[in-house]
């Protein structure tokens, strides 16, 4: 008897968990659907004691048997005599989109627990679906509508959705989130990066109406090697067959028409002679339309193809020259992270100043606009999870965490053009658990989109004045992709540069990830001086003679186009929390470098006409 009431316990604890974290991909293309922004003044509570989630005996209120007795309640002092220790109502608001640290000199440097809450006015009409979704909270989410957990999410870069159909009420409805930034090992990142860790709801929130068997997902682009041959893909959110579903384009006049098979989806590939190629040169994008009996939604689709052969990379079959630039999600001017059009479009044009075709969005997922500006402005993109240094290789969860960002990268990205690298780490120390880990996280990607190409920023090896690449994960990914820092961290003088080269292991076209050395903006001395603007200059002048005997050479992104905040960096007078590799300074002044590299990009470009 105590036997069957433990066990009856049991399956309703887990119903209970699945159903709180029930997730599936996030829908794709969020801005195409019907959604009611959440953005806006939210108020917060900082709570470093997380007193709003753990009774004094440690035990979380949204798992007592009330679930009540936290902040999520949202209570307010009713009468005099009542015992209420918070109040949102008079707490503090910042913006969503934003991070904390930012917005308040007090949170500048905090890693910890924030409630926010923001009140809303809905108007559920039966027979609809509602979500709420979140383009990227930092790090870990607890979700409340209406004093009820509606799930959690970990993760601080992807976007995710929660169903609130059951809960979302008719007039005022109350959304509250406990975000908790704090770094941990066994996390993706892990607790040692050199970038700031933004805690906040750092991208837009909506809640999104859909109608029964709604189009949760779908994906339209050539096949790898074939400029010609178009392949659609489409996923009802439930399993539903029969439904009419029509593909077009009005542009090409291109029309197609199809039924869901048992499972919901359909698969097609299909020749189409006329289109016009998306490349950096000619970003073309097309208007597509997704139609079923009940949603009609639109997208801007460009069409490219990416491939690898021998030591080439071809864009559209045709020889390519990968002329690009890292970057941070991070306005360098504001100190924060990009939150506006306005953000993404100042960092992306600095990037085409310099001549480029091509951008690393480091080190994790950034904004899906940024992604969609590069399909429009011709940049094509490196797309990366934080993946970075030292990784718990050997655990599962860590693993499973991984997987499921890159997975999230990928449904989000997988119509734009612009993407044509998935990569999926940084800088990872070789061990075998690494590999393993390294090798499963390669073929996810290829099993989810095997129209683009994987790679990883590996690391050189230094024997003498060679510097040797033959990680054995460059064998599994398509391009020798690495970092270096000959010059700054190692290396003498930028004028010995010339005397290194290179031992790589392997016949793919090599883009080196990352090179580069610090320079404050406005500091001048001879290019022996540290942290000059000369220094810096000469660095890249020597990087470039070393580079182009690389034969195989095809791409470059240096570190950084901008300089940006990372609590590593604590030389006062130099640093002062700013990485300084920046080829635009913090004030937003180009620096000696900026030029060095345009003039390489002019020579590339008249190189691979
Ligand atoms: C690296 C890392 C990058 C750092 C950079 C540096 O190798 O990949 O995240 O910011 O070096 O400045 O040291």
């Amino acid at each position: 008897m105590l036997r069957s009431s433990f066990t009856v316990l049991f399956i309703c604890f887990s119903l209970f968990t699945t159903l709180v974290n029930a997730q599936v991909n996030a829908i794709q293309n969020i801005q195409g659907r019907k959604i009611q922004s959440l953005n806006g003044k939210w108020n917060y509570i900082v709570d470093p004691y997380e007193n709003g989630y753990y009774d004094y005996r440690h035990e979380p209120f949204d798992q007592s048997k009330s679930g009540t007795g936290g902040y999520f309640d949202d209570r307010v002092q009713k009468d005099k005599t009542e015992l209420i220790e918070y109040n949102f109502d008079l707490s503090p608001q910042m913006n969503v989109p934003g991070d904390w640290n930012s917005q308040s000199a007090q949170l500048s440097l905090y890693e910890g627990n924030v409630w926010l809450r923001r009140k809303f006015d809905a108007r559920p009409e039966k027979g609809k679906k509602y979500y709420v979704y979140f383009a990227a909270v930092n790090y870990e989410a607890n979700v409340y509508l209406n004093g009820k957990k509606i799930g959690t999410h970990k993760g601080g870069f992807t976007p995710f959705q929660f169903d609130v159909t059951s809960r979302l009420k008719t007039g005022e409805n109350t959304l509250i989130l406990k975000v908790d930034n704090t770094r941990k090992p066994d996390e993706i990142p892990t607790v040692n990066t050199d970038w700031w860790n933004y805690g906040g709801i750092t991208r837009d929130v909506y809640l999104a109406e859909f109608p029964d068997h709604f189009i949760s997902d779908y994906k339209l682009q050539l096949v790898k090697g074939n400029n010609n041959l178009l392949s659609f893909s489409m996923k009802l959110a439930d399993a539903t067959a029969g439904q009419d579903i029509t593909l077009s384009i009005p542009e090409l006049k291109l029309e197609k028409k199809y039924k869901t098979d048992a499972e919901g989806k359909i698969n097609d590939e299909f020749t189409w002679n006329n289109l016009a190629l998306w490349s950096p040169e000619s970003p073309k994008l097309y208007g597509v339309n997704i139609k079923s009996d009940k949603e009609d939604i639109n997208d801007k689709i460009g069409f490219r193809t990416i491939q690898v052969k021998g030591d080439s990379i071809l864009l559209n079959g045709k020889n390519t020259f990968l002329r690009g630039v890292s970057i941070h999600d991070e306005n360098p001017l504001l100190a924060g992270r990009l939150r506006s059009e306005g953000d993404m479009r100042m960092m992306l044009q600095w990037a085409k100043d310099m001549n480029c075709n091509y951008v690393r969005l480091a080190h994790y997922p950034h904004n899906e606009e940024m992604i969609r500006l590069a399909d429009e402005m011709g940049l094509m993109v490196w797309a990366e999870v934080p993946v970075y240094w030292t990784i718990s290789w050997t655990n599962p969860s860590t693993y499973a965490n991984a997987k499921q960002q890159l997975t999230d990268l990928i449904v989000r990205d997988k119509n734009r053009a612009s993407v044509v690298i998935w990569s999926i780490g940084n800088e990872t120390p070789l061990s075998d658990a690494r590999l393993s880990f390294m090798k499963n996280l390669a073929e996810t990607a290829r099993t989810l989109d095997d129209s683009r190409l994987v790679a990883a920023a590996l690391e050189v090896h230094r024997d003498g004045n060679t510097m040797i690449l033959n990680d054995p994960l460059g064998e599994v990914i398509d391009l020798v992709s690495f970092n270096e820092y000959a010059g700054w961290y190692w290396g003498g003088t930028p004028a010995e540069l010339v005397k290194y080269s290179f031992d790589i292991k392997y016949n793919k076209p090599v883009v080196i990830s990352e090179f580069g050395g610090d320079a404050l903006g406005g500091f001048h001395g001879d290019e022996n001086t540290r942290w000059s603007e000369e220094y810096q200059e000469a660095l890249y002048k020597n990087q470039f003679s070393m580079l182009s005997k690389i034969s195989a050479l095809r791409g470059v992104t240096p570190w950084i186009l901008a300089d940006f905040r990372s609590p590593r960096r604590q030389h006062p007078v130099y640093q002062n929390f700013w990485n300084r590799k920046g080829l635009i300074s913090e004030t937003g002044k180009k620096k000696k470098a900026f030029f060095v590299v345009k003039d390489f990009y002019d020579q590339m470009q008249t190189k691979y006409k």
